[in-house]
């Protein structure tokens, strides 16, 4: 009561059954009992409970003298809002009362939601569990980004391939969101630059003749867990001026005119759903300035308003957390309005840039580092050109006067690389205007300071720190395990959601056989469930008592999905050849998307796919394996996933995958890992301890060496495992009707440059699964295990790396 006594508003708000019961009469359910109508009506409700504090968080934030922080990033993949919304605000049982009397119940209006599927993978999730720990830790953080029309893509697959169809998740309506009117802000394009002299005789740049897009703010409500926090997500949608093609417009060109609206309005249409590669295409380009600009723009406007035009106070009161360099180029876009529409000089707009923002890297793979051609730049930014080129000017006198005499570390560290087409290094820019640079696994981050960005660590050691991703507690154990969060409310009071290290006290139980059977019968009960969630969505029968083998991530080849199939394969021909003494039954799930450009990681779906028909349809098999490829994998299906999984791969080539997090919500939900030492795994390897870990395979360093001199036939010749099944998959066995399709895989696993040397691992990788075979035959052991790894992942919350973001670089 006290903390909110200056807050000017009442706080009176319907009950819940109250709004519900209004909007049910008032229409919102047109047809009789449609259970959309009904998800409809308890989203809006919901919502209506959290508009109070939603309102009075924002009054706050902003009368307070607190440092504000802004999450900037292309990708927000939060998924489902309602499940999360209910455990949150505490109205669950509520909700459930309330539908209670009409034929639906509260999971099947849950089921109805369409996932919000802003993001890609990794990197977008992470920025919606950070959001969700924010909002709990009672942090002032803003995400910014941006509200597609069309998501992810739906995956379909239909002969074995996947099919992209677009993802209409506004179809139905979004409940969520609330349009702030009164925050559009309008972001210019095109072009030319040109300058004029004041009559104090200062010189000025201004970008004239520009094309102005509308940039409307669309509001997400994020609450904290039973704090009374509501934070905000703002998606910025773009919407033509209306004076935008006036001139055409009144000469009559009508089409013209219209065809030019569709230009500004495509900005926000789609997500781009490369996780990987770059391709440098213009609209990406002017979707990352467009939510930059956007975004800054809103800051300093809601900076201005309070304070007026004086930034003294700015950097201290204001961070930018660039998630990856995706909205890099916020850096020159802060200092052109600093400098162009408030009148700051250069040095003055450059000590607050510089204080500002900071930056996380996600990915050490070449292909996936952003570099942008100046001569797009030229065309669409003309101004930020300008200050990118001013940027690396004085930029590399600094570089020169560290290494005097050195050229060679001038054309290395530029932020323009000249060689070729010259283009611009948005990680470098990044890296330049930044206070910090941080990785995002202990592996990572080591990998980055003494490679990727060696130089930039050389030259600004301090500048660098390393933060270990983390996955919510909330959404990924409270909300998706609800018999597994029983147990845990039951044995350790319900405190662990908010500090997740008390799950160390299950460790206390590691003897009880009755605490053992029941932690037991509860992994069951979840497979249970997910058995069903498979033959609905496959058709193929998993069976609960099997080992419940799971690699659900983006298809790529680093990941090495590859590897796993090549396993399934090697189980298939021990069963043909009668081999099952002490065989474990194993059910394998694989699931994920692959970038529609990616014709590898295509291929691998295609032949997850045959294999699994294979495997399924030889009756031999059906007591010992058993395999499917799950379409359309989102966070939806991961909820139903984690739970259920008994064996996480985590089988990526070491030093490829950053962090990975998926490995932490399994371990979380009591899977064991098997895994490389690579990302996060070595994290959670180290947490759990070794002997709960089934680890394999090269390590970085073994990888870097093994580059030079990799020779896979050698390797296939002495595994007469991996010779059996190369030689199968070059049979055609799997491929009967389409001759030769998997040629390019099996090529890429014999050819010496294969980068992610999947041949080099497989002997070690067979092993290791050999041994959690025999591990699971002691079901008392796998349980004590199983248990070990929910205790041990409390360092995996995300609530954990938020404090470490908040404490050692936004300093709030
Ligand atoms: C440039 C563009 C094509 C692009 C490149 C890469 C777009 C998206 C990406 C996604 C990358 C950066 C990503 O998702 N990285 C993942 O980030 C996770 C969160 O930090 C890590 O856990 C994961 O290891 C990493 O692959």
């Amino acid at each position: 009561e006290g903390e909110f006594a200056d807050y000017p508003y009442c706080n009176s708000c319907d009950p819940l059954a109250a709004t519900f019961q209004r909007l049910v009469v008032n229409g919102l359910c047109r047809e009789e009992n449609n259970p959309y109508d009904f998800f409809h009506a308890l989203a809006l409700s919901v919502k209506e409970q959290m508009m109070h504090d939603w309102r009075r968080t924002r009054y706050q934030d902003r009368h307070a003298e607190r440092k504000q922080v802004a999450y900037l990033s292309l990708e927000f993949l939060m998924g489902r809002a309602l499940g999360n919304a209910l455990l949150n605000l505490d109205l669950e049982e509520e909700a459930k009362q309330i539908i209670s009397q009409y034929q639906v119940n509260l999971a099947q209006l849950e089921a109805l939601e369409h996932d919000a599927g802003l993001g890609n993978g990794g990197l977008g999730r992470l920025a919606a569990c950070f959001l969700d720990s924010c909002a709990c830790m009672d942090l002032s953080v803003t995400g910014y980004g941006i509200r597609y029309e069309y998501g992810m893509f739906t995956q379909k697959i239909i002969n074995g391939y996947q099919i992209e169809q677009a993802d209409r998740w506004l179809k139905g309506g979004h409940p969520w969101d609330v349009i702030a009117p009164n925050h559009n802000v309008l972001v210019p394009f095109y072009g030319r630059t040109g300058s004029h002299v004041d009559h104090d005789g200062c010189l000025h740049h201004t970008w004239v003749d520009t094309q102005d897009v509308i940039a409307v703010a669309y509001d997400v409500p994020v609450p904290g867990y039973r704090n009374h926090r509501v934070n905000t997500l703002r998606l910025w949608k773009a919407q033509a001026t209306e004076g935008f093609d006036l001139e055409e417009f009144n000469q009559g060109d009508y089409t013209e005119a219209v065809a030019h609206k569709n230009l500004a309005e495509q900005i926000t249409m789609v997500l781009y759903p490369n996780d990987s590669s770059e391709n440098g295409k213009e609209l990406r380009l002017r979707q990352q300035y467009f939510l930059s600009s956007a975004s800054l723009q809103d800051i300093l406007n809601a900076w201005v308003r309070r304070k007026g035009a004086d930034f003294s106070e700015f950097a201290r009161l204001n961070v930018m957390q660039l998630n990856d360099t995706h909205p890099a180029i916020a850096v020159p876009e802060l200092m052109r309005l600093l400098m162009d529409h408030y009148s700051l000089g250069w040095d003055e707009a450059w000590e607050i840039t510089r204080h500002t923002m900071a930056y996380t890297n996600h990915t050490l793979l070449p292909e996936a580092l952003e570099c942008w051609p100046v001569r797009m730049f030229e065309c669409i930014l003309p101004r930020i050109l300008d200050i990118v080129y001013e940027i690396n000017a004085r930029y590399l006198k600094l570089v020169a006067h560290h290494w005097p005499g050195e050229t060679d570390k001038l054309t290395q560290m530029s932020i323009i690389n000249n060689e070729g087409e010259p283009s611009i290094r948005m990680a470098y820019l990044a890296i330049v205007a930044s206070f910090s640079v941080n990785g995002v696994a202990g592996l990572h981050t080591q990998l980055l300071t003494s490679g990727l960005f060696k130089n930039f660590y050389d030259l600004w050691p301090e500048k660098f720190n390393n933060k270990t991703n983390g996955v919510t507690p909330r959404r990924w154990l409270a909300y998706s395990n609800p018999r597994l969060s029983a147990l845990l409310n039951q044995t350790l009071g319900g405190q662990w959601i908010e500090d997740l290290n008390q799950l160390e006290g299950l460790k206390a139980f590691l003897n009880d056989s009755e605490f053992l059977q029941e932690w037991r019968q509860i992994k069951r009960q979840n497979k249970v469930d997910l058995t069903q969630l498979i033959k609905k969505e496959c058709g193929v029968e998993f069976a609960p008592d099997m080992l419940f083998d799971v690699q659900v991530k983006r298809i790529h080849e680093y990941k090495r999905q590859l590897l796993n199939i090549l396993h399934v394969i090697h189980l298939y021909q021990e069963i043909l050849k009668g081999n099952v003494d002490n065989m474990v039954p194993r059910c394998v799930l694989i699931a994920g998307k692959a970038a529609p450009g990616y014709a590898m990681a295509k291929l691998i779906i295609k032949l997850a796919n045959n294999v699994a028909e294979m495997v399924n349809s030889e009756p031999l098999m059906k007591p010992y394996l058993r395999f499917a490829f799950l379409p359309n994998y989102n966070v939806s299906a991961m909820e139903k996933i984690c739970p259920a999984t008994d064996l996480s791969e985590q089988i990526s080539t070491a030093g490829k995958e950053a962090s990975g997090t998926g490995n932490m919500k399994f371990m979380m939900n009591g899977a064991l890992t098997i895994g490389t030492l690579d990302g996060a795994n070595i994290e959670i390897l180290e947490a759990v301890g070794g002997d709960a870990f089934f680890l394999f395979g090269m390590n970085a360093n073994e990888v870097l060496d093994l580059r030079n001199h990799y020779q896979p036939k050698q390797i296939i010749a002495q595994s007469p495992e991996l010779s059996d099944v190369l030689s199968l998959l070059k049979s055609g066995h799997f491929n009967l009707l389409e001759p030769g399709i998997f040629e390019p895989i099996i090529n890429a696993i014999v050819s010496g440059n294969d980068p992610w040397m999947t041949a080099a691992d497989f002997e070690s990788f067979r092993l290791a699964q050999q041994e959690v075979a025999d591990t699971y035959l002691d079901q008392e052991q796998w349980t004590q295990l199983s248990i070990r790894n929910t205790a041990s992942s409390g360092c995996f919350s995300s609530d954990a790396t938020i404090a470490a973001y908040r404490d050692e670089i936004w300093q709030v």
